[in-house]
């Protein structure tokens, strides 16, 4: 059964939301430095996330129901820029009976050292390995899922296609890429509306006007996004052969790209 608490993703593990702090990095005027994944946003990270991605609980969640499909026993499965491990955990918890190889790869490490933590407290058997590299040098082989949620962006834009070429290289014969992204309207005017909205969003969930202003510029020119035309494109020219999206919530969504 789905459960109706999406923040189950995390707590089927260890109960770390518990010991998740609230996000308040912006709440006073500061000199803002370019965003980075450091301690201070490790604390707070589930907080941050959730209450600034609309939809990222279910869409984790649900990433984890898809996954069961396209889990084909004895290959890998990862989980690329996988901060605290939100997909590997629901992969764990959906697909755990296929007996698959969760391989969970981030270059924070704070990020990974939290998750290690985590993990360690975890008493029931697993199957999740945590990698410290940047993705785009990672090795990825027999793999029948690669998840790969809201990390794309955080690349240098000609540096998207290799890392879409090298997951597609690596994939099984009926492997899948699931893509979650934030995007851009090509059209300036429904930009200007999902923008507006999402910042409503952000403000439903307690986030002040200076918040957002301050984590908007924090995040200039180190969160680059792509409009939904540009993915497709990128993910053709990476040679995969079906892209389906199968959600989207305000200006994100989620892709299942076939190999
Ligand atoms: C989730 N997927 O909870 N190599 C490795 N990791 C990277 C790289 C890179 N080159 N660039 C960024 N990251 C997660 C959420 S957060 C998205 C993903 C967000 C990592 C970075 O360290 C961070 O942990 C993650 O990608 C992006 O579903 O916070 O908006």
């Amino acid at each position: 059964m789905i459960r109706s608490d999406y923040k189950a993703a995390q707590q089927n593990a260890v109960d770390s939301n518990k010991k998740t702090r609230q996000d308040n990095i912006y709440a006073k005027q500061q000199a803002v430095e370019p965003f980075s994944f450091n301690e201070q946003v490790v604390k707070v990270f589930p907080d941050m996330i959730g209450r600034s991605v609309p939809g990222y609980w279910l869409a984790t969640e649900l990433s984890g129901v898809i996954a069961t499909r396209f889990a084909q026993p004895g290959t890998n499965i990862y989980d690329l820029g996988c901060s605290l491990g939100a997909a590997a955990w629901t992969i764990h918890h959906y697909v755990g009976e296929k007996v698959c190889n969760i391989i969970a790869v981030d270059n924070s490490q704070p990020m990974l050292k939290k998750f290690k933590q985590n993990l360690e407290q975890y008493t029931k058997p697993h199957n999740i390995v945590l990698r410290n590299e940047d993705i785009q040098q990672s090795v990825i082989e027999n793999a029948s899922v690669v998840v790969l949620n809201y990390a794309l962006q955080f690349l240098s834009p000609p540096q998207r296609l290799n890392l879409l070429k090298n997951i597609h290289r690596g994939l099984t014969d009926k492997g899948v890429l699931l893509l979650s992204e934030k995007i851009t309207f090509e059209d300036p005017d429904t930009q200007t509306r999902l923008v507006d909205w999402h910042h409503d969003f952000k403000r439903a969930n307690g986030y002040s006007d200076l918040e957002i202003a301050q984590k908007r510029r924090a995040l200039e020119n180190v969160m680059i996004t792509d409009t939904l035309s540009q993915h497709k494109e990128r993910i053709m020219a990476a040679g995969f052969s079906k892209m389906t999206i199968w959600f989207q919530c305000y200006n994100f969504v989620s892709i299942v790209a076939e190999k």
